[in-house]
C-alpha cells in the first residue's frame, strides 16, 4: 500500500478503546503523528505508549468528552498548540446505551445517545475544521454504523442517532465542496470491542451472548477500513464504506453457529 500519510497528523476521538484504539495503531505503523481524546486517560496513555512502539513519530493524548462544548473547544485548543494543523480526523467517539423498545425508554440513555453520537460529531468537527481548512488533501471520517441504515427493535435512538450521522457526514461533503477536504462515513455491523459492554451497563454475560456463535467484526477490520479510506490519494473520496461480518446480512439476520 503507498503510504500517503507519513508525517501527517491525525486526530481521533474515542481512542481509549475499540475502534479508536485499534485505528491509532494502524496509523502508528505508518509513521504520523497523532493527537488522540477520551475520558479515560489512563487508557489513552497505554494506547499512546504502544502506538510509539509501533512506529508512530509523535503520540499526544487528552482529555476530552464530546458531551461538553468547553471540553470540544480545550481540546481543539491543545491540538493546536500541539501540531497547528490537523490532516486526518477521526470521528469515532459513540456507543449505544440500553437495548429499551421505546414504551420503556430512558431519557438519560436517549439523551447520551444523540449527545455523544451526533451532537459530538458537529462539536468536533466544528472546533476542529480551522486546523484543517488550510490543509486541501485533509480528511474527515465519522464511524457510523450499519445502524444509521437500518433501523431494529430496541435500537431507536441508537438507530437514529447514527442516521444523524449520515446526515452530518452528507452536509458536510456538501459544506466542504471546493476546499479538498474529504468527508466520508465508515458503518460497520456488529463488531466485538467494549461497545455492548457499554450498552448493556456493564453486564458481561449479556454482552458475550451478542457474540456467541458469530465471527464479528474484530476492532482491526475496521481500523483497515478507516485507515484504507484516509490513505487514498488526494483527488478520491471514499463517501461511504458499509460493511458487516459475513455471517451478519442485517441487524436482525445473525447467523449463528449455536
Ligand atoms: P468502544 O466502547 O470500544 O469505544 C468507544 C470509544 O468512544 C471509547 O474510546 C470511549 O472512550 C469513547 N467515548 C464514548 N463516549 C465519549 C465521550 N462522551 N467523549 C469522548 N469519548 C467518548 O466501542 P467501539 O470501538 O465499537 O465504538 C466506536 C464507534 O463505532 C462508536 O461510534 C460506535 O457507535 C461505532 N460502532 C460500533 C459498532 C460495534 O458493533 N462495535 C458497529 C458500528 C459502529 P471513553 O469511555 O474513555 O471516553
Ligand atoms: C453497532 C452495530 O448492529 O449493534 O453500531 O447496531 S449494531
Amino acid at each position: 500500500m503507498n503510504n500517503r500519510l507519513a508525517g501527517k497528523w491525525v486526530l481521533i476521538t474515542g481512542a481509549s478503546s475499540g475502534f479508536g484504539a485499534e485505528s491509532a495503531r494502524q496509523f502508528a505503523h505508518l509513521g504520523v503523528n497523532l493527537l488522540l481524546g477520551a475520558r479515560r486517560e489512563d487508557r489513552l496513555a497505554s494506547v499512546a505508549k504502544e502506538c510509539s512502539r509501533l512506529g508512530a513519530i509523535s503520540v499526544h493524548i487528552h482529555h476530552l468528552d464530546v458531551v461538553n462544548t468547553e471540553s470540544v473547544n480545550a481540546f481543539a485548543d491543545w491540538a493546536r498548540s500541539i501540531a497547528g494543523l490537523v490532516d486526518v480526523l477521526i470521528n469515532n467517539a459513540g456507543g449505544a446505551h440500553g437495548v429499551d423498545r421505546v414504551e420503556d425508554g430512558k431519557d438519560s440513555d436517549w439523551e447520551a445517545m444523540f449527545q455523544i453520537n451526533a451532537l459530538g460529531i458537529l462539536r468536533v468537527t466544528r472546533a476542529v475544521l480551522p486546523l484543517m481548512k488550510s490543509r486541501p488533501g485533509g480528511v474527515i471520517l465519522n464511524i457510523g454504523s450499519i445502524a444509521g441504515r437500518v433501523a431494529y427493535e430496541g435500537g431507536s435512538a441508537y438507530c437514529a442517532s447514527k442516521a444523524a450521522e449520515l446526515s452530518i457526514t452528507k452536509t458536510l461533503r456538501l459544506e466542504l465542496n471546493g476546499t479538498g477536504l474529504r468527508v466520508g462515513s465508515i458503518d460497520p455491523g456488529m463488531a466485538e470491542t467494549e461497545f455492548s459492554l457499554v450498552r448493556l451497563k456493564g453486564d458481561k454475560e449479556k454482552s458475550d451472548a451478542v457474540y456467541a456463535g458469530v465471527m464479528p467484526l474484530m476492532a482491526e477490520d475496521v481500523a483497515e477500513a478507516i485507515v484504507w479510506a484516509a490513505n487514498r490519494p488526494p483527488h478520491v473520496c471514499i463517501d461511504e464504506i458499509l460493511m458487516m461480518c459475513t455471517a451478519q446480512a442485517a441487524p436482525y439476520k445473525l447467523n449463528r453457529k449455536v
